[in-house]
């Protein structure tokens, strides 16, 4: 498992030492635009805590955590409006998958046909 860097961007977003367009906001997660959007709607979804990546997160978060960020997951796609045109979740993990920050996250995509082939 890899070591969590504290001052990783997605950290400091969580401090409010670095700003973000702020979506939404709960007690398990915080969501925010995309900083370089890849569909008309594109929000990154954080949990409270310090986890890696979603293997870091299954395994160390406590239950009401994980609850509490996947409802939040499909809270805020429900909001944005993508709940009947369909919307993709991403989470890469690793460099190799085209992981950059090393907070977990999760990517909502959404507004656009999207492609099947993903390589
Ligand atoms: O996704 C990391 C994503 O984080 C990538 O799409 C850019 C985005 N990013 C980076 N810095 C910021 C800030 N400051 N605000 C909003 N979005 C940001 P990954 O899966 O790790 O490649």
């Amino acid at each position: 498992m890899s070591t969590y860097d504290r001052n990783n961007i997605f950290a400091r977003i969580l401090r409010g030492e670095l700003p973000c367009k702020k979506v939404y906001e709960d007690e398990f997660a915080l969501a925010f635009h995309d900083i370089h959007p890849l569909a008309p709607v594109h929000v990154l979804v954080i949990p409270k805590g310090e986890y890696v990546s979603n293997a870091d997160f299954a395994a160390s978060a406590p239950p009401d955590l994980l609850t509490g960020f996947w409802r939040a997951v499909a809270k805020v796609a429900r909001d944005l409006g993508l709940e009947s045109s369909g919307y993709r979740l991403v989470a890469n993990h690793g460099a190799q998958s085209g992981q950059s920050v090393f907070h977990f996250h999760v990517h909502i995509f959404g507004g656009k046909m999207m492609p099947h082939d993903m390589t």
